[in-house]
């Protein structure tokens, strides 16, 4: 059996990859042309690859490496408890600490009365957990006809078949069969892509009322939910207008539909508070979490379930779990990573230091000639790139042709900073230092630099 370390040959371990391992949302022949770069250690904020290139991660893996690499105290739990009890279930009226502690400290960090947590191991599978939860409530409720959840187009919820018809992206939608029966998909808040001549505010309260339109055309007696993220991340650090989440609220609560958060980009810090929804004022019913949860040192999701809808589903046999729901290694490293997050007051550091002085900086990013918006909230942010920015212009381009430039050149540059059609994102390491902002700043600027020289070369800098 071969031995595969970290100190193979880059072209080797690169051709190995590309002979056995199909990578997500990836083309994956093209990718074998040109070999995945090979990401060996990574501590604090940097990652360092097979060449010995220290990186930026400037989108904390995908999302979710909130503490920073690199802490030991999160591989020594894990360690104990793997020998401790490595694996056991929830089934069959049997728990163990790991998930009791964590359910616990999940209920008494989320606010309000959501109290009850349903474990999975990723955010797809909890956002599948709450399609199921949300139906069946409903049904306990003696109205089964409310089964259709009410999403939004360009909002990520996860890749299985549930969370991805649940999610609103076009592509995924165009391959294997989705969306499933009964999801509907209103327009997103976006109004640097969308908003026309609207001032943002008005823009903001016409797409929440997209919400009430779906319900009365549907039927209120359809409707079991809504789910949305506080701030879409993968459609490209979306932030709503003001105006938008009051009007939601509020159209949730008349209509009686179970309004779902999901949390598991925004939820344990990235925004500034424990989760997106106490940043935004929103008060959902049930809220999908993971990523952050465990900072990604191991993988586990879940759904934070209010008082009122746990205690209808407590009254019949819910037909579902995952082997690993409240797997005691991922629970134990969770658990390490809410206390980490607690006792050295991350929140308080990205309120007050982090996010501050991420938000001045990145604000004036619009001062460069490719940049129209800049968007933040705590730590996630983004910048819309436009050949135009008086008439808020796409690129004449396919859209991501320029995007794809730009994120060539940070990869560059030593920067992980993403694109998603043509706005750049980050959503850096909570614990990323004023000094480390500086860097990642600079070398934001000089990819951008030398993205605009590019795109002059290849004559791209014409409006659609
Ligand atoms: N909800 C949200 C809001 C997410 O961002 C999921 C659910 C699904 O979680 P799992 O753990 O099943 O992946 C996510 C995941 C990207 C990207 O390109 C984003 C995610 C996953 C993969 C890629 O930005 N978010």
């Amino acid at each position: 059996m071969t031995v595969i370390t970290n100190h193979m040959p880059t072209a080797e371990l690169q051709a190995l990859d590309a002979a056995h391992h199909m990578h997500p949302f990836t083309a994956n022949g093209e990718l074998s042309q040109k070999g995945a770069r090979i990401i060996t250690r990574a501590d604090g904020v940097h990652l360092t690859d097979s060449e010995g290139h220290q990186i930026l991660d400037a989108m904390a893996g995908l999302w979710c490496v909130n503490i920073g690499y690199g802490r030991e105290e999160l591989a020594e739990v894990a360690a104990r408890q793997m020998r401790e009890l490595p694996y056991y279930n929830t089934f069959f009226q049997t728990t163990h600490v790991p998930a009791i502690a964590l359910a616990a400290k999940v209920a008494e960090l989320a606010p309000g009365d959501l109290n009850n947590v349903f474990f999975a191991g990723s955010g797809s599978e909890a956002n599948d957990t709450n399609i199921r939860m949300v139906r069946h409530y409903w049904a306990l409720k003696g109205k089964p006809s409310k089964s259709v959840i009410i999403s939004r187009k360009n909002a990520y919820h996860g890749s299985s078949v549930g969370s991805g018809s649940l999610g609103g992206m076009s592509g995924m939608h165009a391959q294997g069969g989705m969306p499933i029966p009964d999801i509907h998909h209103i327009n997103q808040p976006n109004w640097w892509a969308e908003g026309g001549d609207m001032p943002p505010e008005e823009f903001g309260l016409q797409r929440a009322r997209e919400l009430e339109e779906a319900i009365l055309e549907l039927g209120e007696d359809r409707v079991a939910a809504f789910i949305a993220e506080p701030v879409q991340g993968a459609g490209g650090v979306i932030v709503a207008p003001d105006s938008y989440w009051p009007e939601i609220q509020r159209i949730c609560d008349k209509y009686e539909i179970l309004l779902i958060a999901d949390e598991v980009i925004c939820g344990f810090g990235r925004t500034g508070n424990w989760f997106g929804c106490e940043t935004l004022n929103i008060r959902p019913d049930i809220m999908t979490i993971a990523k952050g949860l465990s900072s990604g040192y191991a993988p586990i999701g879940g759904s934070i379930v209010s008082d009122e809808v746990a205690s209808v589903i407590a009254g019949d046999e819910f037909n579902h779990g995952y082997t690993y729901s409240g797997h005691p290694v991922a629970a134990a490293v969770a658990l390490e990573n809410l206390r980490i997050l607690e006792e050295e007051n991350i929140l308080g550091h990205v309120r007050d230091v982090a996010a501050p002085y991420l938000k001045q900086k990145w604000e004036a990013l619009t001062d460069h000639p490719l940049v129209g918006e800049a968007k933040i909230v705590g730590m996630m942010g983004s910048i819309a790139l436009t050949p135009n920015k008086e008439t808020r212009a796409a690129f004449a381009s396919d859209a991501g042709t320029v995007g794809y430039i730009c994120r060539e050149r940070c990869f560059a540059n030593n920067l992980v900073m993403r694109h998603v059609g043509d706005r750049m994102i980050i959503s850096p390491p909570l614990v990323i230092t004023q000094e480390q902002i500086d860097v990642l700043i600079e070398r934001a600027v000089n990819s951008l630099d030398e993205c605009h020289a590019e795109l002059k070369k290849q004559d791209l800098l014409h409006s659609a």
